[in-house]
C-alpha cells in the first residue's frame, strides 16, 4: 500500500442561487403581487473521518473539490433547491490546515468526526421579500452570495501510543514484526523502512496498543537529513517512546545520544515524552558484554535498561510489561488531572 501522508487540496463551496423578480399572474387580476422566490443556499464542503481509510492517497490525484451551487429562486415564491453538501473522507488522525495562513482548522481524531471547511453561499432574496406598504411591486431581487473557497493542507499523523525510535538498522521493524502482526520489510542495510508501519501489540488482557515503527533517524534528521524527520510528526502524538539501540554497534552510547539530540531538536516536546530504553541484538553478544553495556546505559538513563533480542524473542516480555505499566500510569494521571481541573472550575450554574 502506498503511504500518502500529506496533501494539498482546494475546496470550493457552492454559490447561493439568485433571488428572482416575478409577479403573480392571475386571471382577472391586472397586477398580481411580487412572487419571486429566494435562491437556495450553496452546498458546503466538509471533511469527515472514515475508519477504513489509512492514507491520504485519494487526494494524490484529485485536488479540487467543489460543492454544487444553490438553484435560482422560482416563480410563485418557490425557494431554489439547496446545493448538496460535499464530504471529503480522510483517515482518523488527519489534521487540517489553511494552506495560506497555516492556521489549524481542525484535528480529526475520532471516528465520524466532521469539520466544515468551506461554507456554502447564502441564497439571494427574491423580490417577494421586498414587498412593503410603500412598495407594492418591488422590481429587484438579490444575487446569491459566493461560496467560500480555501486551500487546505491535510496532514496525517498516525495515532500510535508507542513510537519506536532509533538509528537505521537498530532492529525497529524486526521488533514490531516480532510483537505484532505487522510484516514490515526487514534488511541488513539502513533505511529499509521508507514509510511508517503500525502494529497492534496485544496485552495479556487482550486489549491492543498501537506501536509505530518509523524510518531510522540519523544526525541532522530534524533538519531534513535522511528520511526520519518526515515521519517524526507521526510520533508527536505517541504517549511513550521506545528507544531501540543496536547493542552490536561500535558506539552504542554515542548512537543513543545522537537520537536524543534529534528528538530534542525536533521540538514538540518529544524529548519530554516518557522513554523506555532497550538494547537490541543481545543474541550476538556474550553475556559479559551485555552486562557491561547494560551498566553503561543504566548510568545514562533514569529508568530501567532492557536487553533484548528482537530476532530471538529474548527479553521482550518484561520490556512490554514495563510499557503497559507506564501507559496505565499515564492514563491514570491524565484522568486525575482532568478530575482536578473539573473540580477547580466547576460548571457555572446559570
Ligand atoms: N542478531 C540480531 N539481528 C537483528 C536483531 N534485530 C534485528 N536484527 C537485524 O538487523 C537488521 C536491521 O533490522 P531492521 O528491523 O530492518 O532495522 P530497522 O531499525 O527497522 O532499520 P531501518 O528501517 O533501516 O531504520 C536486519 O538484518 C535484522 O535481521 C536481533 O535481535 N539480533
Ligand atoms: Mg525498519
Amino acid at each position: 500500500m502506498q503511504f500518502i501522508d500529506q496533501a494539498e487540496v482546494e475546496v470550493i463551496a457552492g454559490d447561493g442561487g439568485d433571488g428572482i423578480v416575478a409577479f403573480r399572474r392571475e386571471k382577472y387580476v391586472p397586477a398580481g403581487g411580487p412572487a419571486g422566490g429566494n435562491g437556495g443556499p450553496g452546498g458546503s464542503v466538509y471533511v469527515r473521518t472514515v475508519e477504513q481509510l489509512q492514507t491520504l492517497l485519494d487526494f494524490r490525484y484529485a485536488h479540487r473539490f467543489k460543492a454544487e451551487n444553490g438553484q435560482r429562486g422560482g416563480r410563485k415564491n418557490m425557494t431554489g433547491a439547496t446545493g448538496p453538501d460535499l464530504y471529503l473522507e480522510v483517515p482518523r488522525g488527519t489534521a487540517i490546515y489553511d494552506a495560506h495562513t497555516d492556521e489549524l482548522l481542525g484535528d480529526l481524531v475520532t471516528e465520524g468526526q466532521v469539520l466544515c471547511v468551506a461554507q456554502g453561499g447564502k441564497g439571494g432574496l427574491g423580490n417577494r421579500h421586498f414587498l412593503s406598504n410603500r412598495n407594492r411591486a418591488p422590481e429587484h431581487a438579490l444575487p446569491g452570495l459566493p461560496g467560500e473557497e480555501r486551500r487546505l493542507r491535510l496532514e496525517l499523523k498516525l495515532l500510535a501510543e508507542v513510537g519506536i525510535v532509533g538509528l537505521p538498522n537498530a532492529g525497529k521493524s524486526t521488533l514490531i514484526a516480532a510483537l505484532s502482526a505487522a510484516r514490515p520489510k526487514i534488511a541488513d542495510y539502513p533505511f529499509t523502512t521508507l514509510i511508517p508501519n503500525l502494529g497492534v501489540v496485544r496485552r495479556p488482557s487482550g486489549d491492543g496498543t498501537v506501536f509505530a515503527d518509523i524510518p531510522g533517524l540519523i544526525e541532522g534528521a530534524h533538519q531534513g537529513l535522511g528520511l526520519g524527520h518526515e515521519f517524526l510528526r507521526h510520533i508527536e502524538r505517541t504517549r511513550l517512546l521506545l528507544h531501540l539501540v543496536d547493542a552490536t554497534a561500535e558506539h552504542p552510547t554515542e548512537n543513543f545520544h545522537t537520537i536524543q539530540a534529534e528528538l530534542a531538536a525536533y521540538g514538540h516536546d518529544l524529548i519530554d515524552r516518557p522513554q523506555v530504553l532497550a538494547l537490541n541484538k543481545i543474541d550476538a553478544l556474550t553475556p559479559e558484554a551485555v552486562t557491561e553495556l547494560t551498566q553503561q546505559f543504566a548510568d545514562l538513563v533514569p529508568g530501567p535498561v532492557y536487553a533484548i533480542s528482537a530476532v530471538a524473542g529474548m527479553g521482550t516480555a518484561p520490556l512490554l510489561q514495563h510499557i503497559w505499566d507506564l501507559l496505565d500510569r499515564a492514563a491514570a494521571e491524565a484522568a486525575i488531572a482532568l478530575a482536578e481541573q473539573t473540580l477547580a472550575d466547576p460548571v457555572q450554574e446559570t
